[in-house]
């Protein structure tokens, strides 16, 4: 059996244990999604790279419609996600138009329990120039996972419309999370509380009332970033080679959200690697156009962020944006800038490599600081930053540009495992970040436990440990201003294998979640956000310079790199034995700590957990994994098979390190 099938019996069991607080069986015309499309997509997306979008050409209800173009397939439409759920049935009502004739189709697509993709019709009708009715009833099997649905044609790959779709069935989540104490009530008096959300996890009755119970903080999930913001056609007939167009069509539906419910929303992002078109580092904004010169990119970069705060401002004037992601994940874990590149899949960056350095870093900061609405807060965003060669980098380029006034904190992503980091290590990033006197936000947590399955032991362990260092550093004056978890249930996490969060795909309570909130005493449950006394850091102590730094490091007891490898070198625990020369014990595999015959994260958690003491390594692990020869293990040994497995190294790298 695999942990995975342990985890979705475990999290059946708690499905039974909890089935007091689901909704009654019999609730089978409660109204689960409805959708005018009058302020966005409602929830809709892509489904095969068209464009989906609120247009209010042609309506059925209200001023607005949802348009679907740009289709090169039958097959492509616009799909819904994590509503509806294996074995129910759903009452099925929408409208649709063609401008041409169609037959316009609702298609279910789920996974079946031998792990086929399965597409079944649900119901269709025709139209030609005039609204037509799609009414149907369906019953989603019992094997079914992954499962949506999305509006396509039956054939050709015309234009068309959708308007009014109403579902209904059996509501059959949690409302449990509703009868807590709201987190950000419990936390209010040390930070905000916030969760990532793209559309569609924020479009059913419950997720929309958690999110308003718990959250006083919402990130759009992937809807403001540069490829969901850029406009290729718009950019391209803006005809003068710099001022890329913006549209906000696919964050509308979020930020309405967050706009009508008053809830602060943390921008992401404006200048990264990832999700940013290549097109947009080329000439004419043509996908096959040469790469434009520094100059020009600049005049981008300014242009872009300009047109993003205009756009955030004109549509969205009532909003509190109250930070942004400037610039996000520049460096990798070894402290060195982000490669050059054309391939972002493949870790490499067009800023580093149009740039030539990490000038564009600071070129952002400026653009955001001259535009931004004035009190939203500027933050580098990065992932990682515990490893203590990354978190130097990140501190020293950060405090150069604290000194030029340009930035307002740091975000520590924080996507973490129950394996690594332990919460002494990431504490000594807190402490590290906190000597710059900025804010600190940890933005996108998620603890892992891909071994153990959800709420194991642990697990609530590791979120116990680390939100309480988190709680400790604020308490030492350290200006953390959010805690924000990716995300909202395991069910929709991008790594819901290993069940991260702190609510169940049915929105039932986690023990992860029981362990967040009994960090705080009931007695301080909504008093207001406090100041707490910070240790003295002054204006010269919290710009220093690299070697500057160093020397605070040692006598404030933050270590920096070599210090720790020197706490390694006596914390850590020796192999049992030590192989004489005649029972010397042969390498079976080169970086593989946990000898299963394989080399991935898991050896790179097992050697890093050896380093700080916390595991011993079997002599046999000890030999495939001591590159050094050193006889024990250390960090930059974990470092080169984490470059390995991520394939930036070989293995006659590993074996001449
Ligand atoms: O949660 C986001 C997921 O839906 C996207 O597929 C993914 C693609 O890059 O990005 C995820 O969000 C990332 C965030 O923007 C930056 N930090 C890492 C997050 C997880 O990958």
């Amino acid at each position: 059996m695999t942990f995975k099938k342990i985890a979705e019996l475990f999290t059946a069991a708690m499905m039974v244990a909890n089935a007091s607080t689901l909704l009654p069986a019999s609730a089978e015309d409660t109204v689960l999604h409805n959708a005018g499309f009058e302020n966005g997509t409602d929830g809709w997306s892509s489904f095969g790279g068209t464009s989906v979008v609120s247009s209010n050409a042609i309506f059925h209800g209200g001023e607005s419609a949802l348009f679907i173009s740009g289709r090169s397939d039958s097959w492509q439409g616009a799909a819904l996600s994590s509503l509806l759920q294996a074995g129910k049935t759903y009452q099925f009502d929408a409208w649709v138009f063609s401008q041409t004739s169609d037959t316009i189709q609702l298609t279910l697509k789920y996974t079946d329990g031998s792990g086929n993709a399965q597409y079944k019709g649900i119901g269709s009708a025709d139209s030609a120039g005039a609204w037509a009715e799609i009414n149907a009833s369906y019953d989603v099997p019992a094997d079914a996972t992954d499962i949506l649905i999305y509006f396509q044609t039956a054939s050709g790959t015309n234009d068309f419309y959708v308007d009014d779709v109403t579902i209904k069935g059996e509501a059959s989540w949690s409302t449990e999370a509703l009868d807590k104490t709201p987190l950000k009530d419990v936390y209010a008096k040390y930070f905000k509380i916030g969760c990532a959300a793209t559309p569609s996890e924020i479009n059913t009755p419950i997720s929309q009332d958690l999110v308003k119970h718990h959250f006083n903080s919402l990130t759009p999930g992937n809807e403001l970033k540069p490829d969901a913001v850029l406009n290729q056609a718009g950019s391209q007939a803006n005809g003068d080679n710099v001022t890329p167009a913006v549209s906000l069509d696919a964050a509308r539906y979020t930020l309405k959200f967050c706009e009508e419910n008053h809830i602060s929303v943390r921008g992401h992002v404006l200048c990264w690697y990832s999700q940013t078109p290549d097109w947009f580092f080329k000439e004419g904004f043509r996908s096959d156009g040469a790469l434009v010169s520094k100059e020009i990119m600049n005049q981008r970069l300014e242009n872009y962020i300009k047109a993003v705060m205009d756009k955030m401002a004109e549509e969205f004037p009532n909003l509190d944006v109250y930070c942004w992601d400037v610039v996000n994940e520049c460096y990798l874990d070894d402290g060195s800038l982000r490669k050059g590149g054309t391939d972002p899949n493949n870790q490499e960056s067009y800023w580093s490599l149009i740039y030539g350095d990490n000038s564009y870093i600071e070129s952002a900061f400026t653009y955001a600081r001259k535009y931004a609405f004035e009190g939203t807060k500027l933050f580098y965003n990065d992932f990682n930053e515990y490893i203590p060669a990354k978190r130097d980098a990140i501190y020293n380029m950060v405090a150069d540009l604290k000194e030029k006034g340009l930035i307002d904190g740091i975000g520590m992503q924080s996507h973490l495992d129950v394996g690594y980091p332990d919460a002494n290590l990431y504490k000594q990033c807190l402490e590290k970040f906190n000597q710059l006197g900025l804010e600190i936000q940890v933005t996108e947590l998620d603890i892992t436990d891909y071994k153990n399955g959800a709420d194991s032991a642990q697990q609530v362990q590791a979120y116990h440990d680390i939100v309480n260092a988190i709680i400790e550093q604020k308490k030492a004056g350290a200006n953390i201003t959010a805690l924000v978890f990716w995300g909202i249930t395991d069910g929709t996490s991008w790594r819901s294998d290993g069940s991260p969060l702190l609510f169940n795909a049915d929105y039932s309570v986690k023990k992860t979640y029981e362990a967040v909130e009994s960090l705080i005493p009931e007695s301080e449950w909504g008093q207001t956000e406090t100041e707490f006394e910070t240790e003295e850091i002054t204006e010269t102590e919290a710009t220093e310079t690299e070697s500057e730094s160093e020397e605070i490091t040692e006598t404030e007891a933050t270590e920096t790199e070599s210090e720790s490898e020197e706490i390694t070198e006596t914390e850590a625990t020796e192999p049992e034995e030590k192989p004489t020369e005649s029972e010397a014990v042969e390498i079976t595999k080169i970086g593989d700590a946990t000898l299963d015959g394989t080399v991935n994260i898991v050896d790179v958690i097992s050697i890093n957990k050896a380093v700080l003491g916390k595991e011993t390594l079997s002599q046999q692990a000890l030999v495939n994994i001591d590159l050094n020869h050193n006889n024990k293990p250390d960090s930059d040994e974990s470092l080169a098979i984490l470059k390995y497995i991520v394939g930036l190294s070989s293995e006659d790298d590993l074996a001449n390190f």
